[in-house]
Formats: structure tokens, sequence, C-alpha cells
């Protein structure tokens, strides 16, 4: 009996990362690349509607395109998003749906997501909220994308909160010119605006104990070599753990949100469903704090009782990069964990 169990949880844990494998596939080129709202994102969430199908879930698409298998008693759910960043990771997103779609077909019951367009402001969790959805409980399952777990030697983590985030714009103006005639005392170059500002963001939020700051785009007009810059366009993705120390970064850099997330903590209840079945399995019980934003941060600001997994980051925690790495015995326990909790659940 033993050995019939062992194996069909082997054959489950392949097939769980056959299907990683081909989401991963879909859009080509290196890395994960199923931005939010392109047709490589529809593609993955064709593949899920297959499967939850395939797990006897009654399978729904509501307004804001989310996706959604239900069993007959959908009340504890799972999920998370299948869009990504460009040549992004296999696991982020991707995992908790997928291991949501087996941890539903294994304890019969309960419900699995998979959010719009997480990557850009979680617009499907946000419309999903907005539209007055509350699910009982939501847990969601992802990669840490950080290295404590690989740090501590664990397969798992606990996670006890979600940082907050703002997502803004800055834009810098300048006056064009020809860059061999302007003298570097009459020149209003918008580039040189635009860099000192970054180096600021930079020192800000090093100043700001957990807070971190990003300036991941930049467009410069008219882009040419030969002209002074007129204009620069760049983005800020500020982050902090709590409210006070977001807001005085907020504050410190001027910045007028465009995307936000609260800072949040995960609920007792389905924390604790967690924290018993990691326990059942004599692993180590590692908790810790979210410093990536999720839909899960979404469910939980909109009161929804919510509590994330992480599975172990391979490659000193790596991610939003074709290196992202989980090992799949981590994985095949993330989804029995996973699976106990959304049957321990009342
Ligand atoms: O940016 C984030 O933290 C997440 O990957 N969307
Ligand atoms: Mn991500
Ligand atoms: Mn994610």
């Amino acid at each position: 009996m033993r050995n019939l169990r062992r194996g069909r949880a082997m054959m489950r844990g392949v097939r769980i990362l056959e299907r990683l494998d081909e989401l991963y596939e879909i859009g080509g080129g290196e890395g994960a690349n199923r931005p939010g709202g392109s047709a490589e994102e529809d593609r993955a969430h064709e593949l899920a509607a297959g499967w939850m199908e395939e797990a006897g879930l009654a399978v729904e698409v509501d307004a804001a395109g989310n996706l959604i298998g239900k069993t007959a008693s959908p009340d504890v759910w799972a999920g998370s998003h299948l869009d990504s960043i460009p040549n992004g990771g296999k696991y982020d997103g991707a995992l908790g749906v997928v291991a949501g779609i087996e941890a539903v077909e294994r304890v019969g019951r309960g419900a699995v997501v998979a959010f719009r367009d997480e990557e850009r402001g979680c617009t499907g969790s946000e419309a999903f909220v907005v539209r007055g959805e509350r699910p009982p409980t939501f847990l969601e399952l992802h990669i840490e994308q950080g290295p404590v777990l690989e740090q501590a030697g664990a397969p798992l983590g606990i996670v006890t909160g979600i940082t907050g985030m703002v997502r803004a714009e800055r834009v810098f103006e300048g006056v064009a010119g020809h860059a061999g005639t302007v003298p570097m005392s009459a020149r209003h170059d918008a580039l040189v605006a635009a860099v000192e500002y970054v180096l600021h963001v930079r020192n800000r939020a090093r100043a700001i104990e957990g807070a971190v700051a990003t300036v991941g785009r930049l467009e410069v007009e008219p882009g040419v070599a030969n002209v002074i810059p007129s204009r620069v366009r760049l983005s800020v993705d500020a982050r902090a753990p709590d409210r006070p120390r977001l807001d005085r970064l907020v504050a410190e850099l001027g910045l007028e949100p465009l995307f936000e997330l609260e800072p949040v903590p995960m609920a007792a209840a389905p924390l604790a469903a967690l924290r018993a079945e990691v326990e059942a399995r004599g692993l180590p019980v590692v908790e810790l704090r979210s410093g990536a934003g999720h839909d899960a941060a979404v469910l939980a600001n909109a009161g929804v009782p919510t509590a994330m997994l992480f599975v172990r980051s391979l490659n000193g925690g790596v991610s939003h990069s074709p290196d992202e790495n989980s090992s799949p015995e981590d994985i095949a326990l993330a989804v029995e964990v996973l699976a106990g909790a959304l049957a321990r659940l009342p």
C-alpha cells in the first residue's frame, strides 16, 4: 500500500514539473515570457483551464479574465498568477496555480484561481476584490524569490506578512540642444537631473531600515547621441515593511503612487494550518516576511483570511530571471503541505 501511495505521489510530482515546463515554453525566448494581457498569458490560461477540467473542477472565467476552478465545496481557495515579467523565472506565479490544481484535486474540496496580470499591478486580483468576491480563506504557494530558506537549509517557509509597495513614475524636463555647441554652463540636461534623482532614490532607501527602492525603467528623449536630453521618464518601485516607513520613503522620493499595496500581515487560522502541516512532517518551521508583492496581499487587504507558503529558491534566491530555480523534492513537499492545509481549514 505504501509503495502504491509513493508511486502516486511520484506521478503527481512529475505531472507538476511537466506542466511547469509546458507553461515555461509559451512565448519562446529566454525565460518565461507571458506578459499580462498578452496572447501568451491567454495560452497559459487555456492550458490551466484544461488541467482544471481534468481535475474535475467546474471552470469559470470572471469579468476580469481570472480563471477559477471549483469543486462542489469551494470553501478554501488556492492560487496565484500565470503572467510573468519578460525573461522571468519558471516558478513565479505558475507554481502556485499548478500546485493549487494538484492540491484541490487531492483533497476534493476548495477552489483554485489564476489571477490575471499580477506583475504590472495585480490587475486581476484587484478587480476580483473590488467586485466584492471574498473567498472564505485564501492560500498562495509561491517560490520565495530570496535567499532566506536556502541559507536556513529549509525547504519551506511560512510567510507572516507581505511588504508594502508603491509604484510611480517621475519625469525630468530639460532643454534639447546641440551636443557640440551648447556650453556646459548653459545646459539643462534632463538626463543629468534624472541620474542625480536615481542616486537620491538609492540613498534614501538605504537610510530607512527594511526599505528598498528601484528605478527599473528609464526612457531618454530624444535619445540621440549628439542631442542634449530634453526629457526623461523613469519608474520607481518603493517598498517598506510598514506604513510609516513606506510613507516616509514615498515623501522623500516625491512620489505620486500609480499603484500601491498596503503592508499586510497574514491571518492566524491559515497560518496555523500551514504551520501544523510543516511540523507534522518534521520539517523546520521558518517564518519570514515577503519582500515581493503578491495577489495574496490584495486578498488579505480586502479582509480575506490569507496566508502564503514559500518553497525554497535555489541559486542564492535569484528571481525575476531565467536562473530562478527550486527542486522537485521541495515542490513535492510544498504541494503536500498546501493540500494538508486546505484539508485542515474549516
Ligand atoms: O514585484 C513583485 O514583487 C511581484 O513579483 N509582482
Ligand atoms: Mn513576480
Ligand atoms: Mn509572483
